[in-house]
């Protein structure tokens, strides 16, 4: 999965596709260079961001969402809010990548109607808040909770399960070492019988341990996505599609031979 931001704000590549027609030509590239799912957000959901109008998001991301559609590319819509997935849907949109699990009330319904496929990932508190000293007694543990949770309240909804995909959250109000505990023990999200994706592209705890820029990353990047691949996720969501489509390709080769 490609990251296609069109957003001024977000933590490596705000500012850089705000436009439609550059978000468009990006969005190509990194599918010609491997990557399967274009994943268009106009949100930053970066530590401290702050929340954007739906009107607003709607009008970053539906021409791109439009336009990558009509070029035959799958495309998921990276927003908390039903109205930006209602309005991406009907562009082309086939997969909701919900960072909230599907906390706007009006989303579930949305995605059953639409039989979309939906990513439910784990935060702890909100952006604004989230990165303010989180604690866990088991990370892992509380996580699969969390998620065992929100696959029932979906298929509850009317989604089917097929449909649904899980993610811990990198990041996502995780400490540095929460961020390490989840990748080494990411073999344990099997249980939920779903398949497991993962965002750890050129995040802030890979600069946390290597000392690194946000444009320094994509070595550490590289480590923590072939780590995911050999512990079985098997939805990677990268900025950097040049490399990790060969590191993702690789790692699988090396898993599964
Ligand atoms: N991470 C980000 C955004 N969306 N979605 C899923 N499923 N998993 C993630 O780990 C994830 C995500 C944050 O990264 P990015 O989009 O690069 O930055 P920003 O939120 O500042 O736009």
């Amino acid at each position: 999965m490609g990251v296609l931001n069109v957003t001024p704000d977000s933590f490596s590549d705000g500012g850089t596709w705000i436009d439609a027609r550059s978000a468009i030509a990006h969005g190509v590239r990194l599918a010609r260079q491997g990557a399967d799912i274009i994943d268009v957000g106009g949100e930053s959901t970066r530590p401290g961001a702050e929340p954007v109008a739906a009107d607003v998001e709607i009008r970053r991301v539906v021409p791109v969402v439009r336009a990558l559609a009509r070029r035959g590319l799958a495309v998921s819509i990276d927003t908390s809010k039903a109205a930006v997935a209602s309005a991406a849907i009907d562009a082309g949109a086939s997969i909701v990548n919900d960072v909230t699990a599907l906390a706007d009330p009006a989303m579930a319904p949305l995605a059953a109607r639409a039989r979309v496929a939906v990513i439910l990932m784990h935060m702890k508190g909100t952006p604004r808040t989230m990165q303010a000293r989180p604690r866990y007694g088991d990370v892992v543990k509380e996580i699969l909770a969390f998620l065992r949770a929100r696959l029932r309240a979906a298929t509850s909804a009317g989604i089917a399960r097929e449909r649904l995909i899980v993610d811990p959250g990198i990041g996502f109000g995780k400490l540095p070492r929460h961020n390490l505990e989840i990748l080494r023990r990411l073999g344990e999200f099997a249980a939920l019988g779903r398949p497991v994706a993962i965002g750890t592209s050129r995040k802030r705890f890979i600069g946390h341990y290597l000392g690194r820029d946000v444009d320094e990353r994509v070595p550490g990047t590289a480590a923590t996505v072939a780590a995911a691949v050999l512990r079985g996720a098997s939805l990677i969501r990268v900025h950097d599609v040049d490399v990790m489509a060969d590191v993702v390709r690789m790692s699988t080769l090396l898993r599964d031979s």
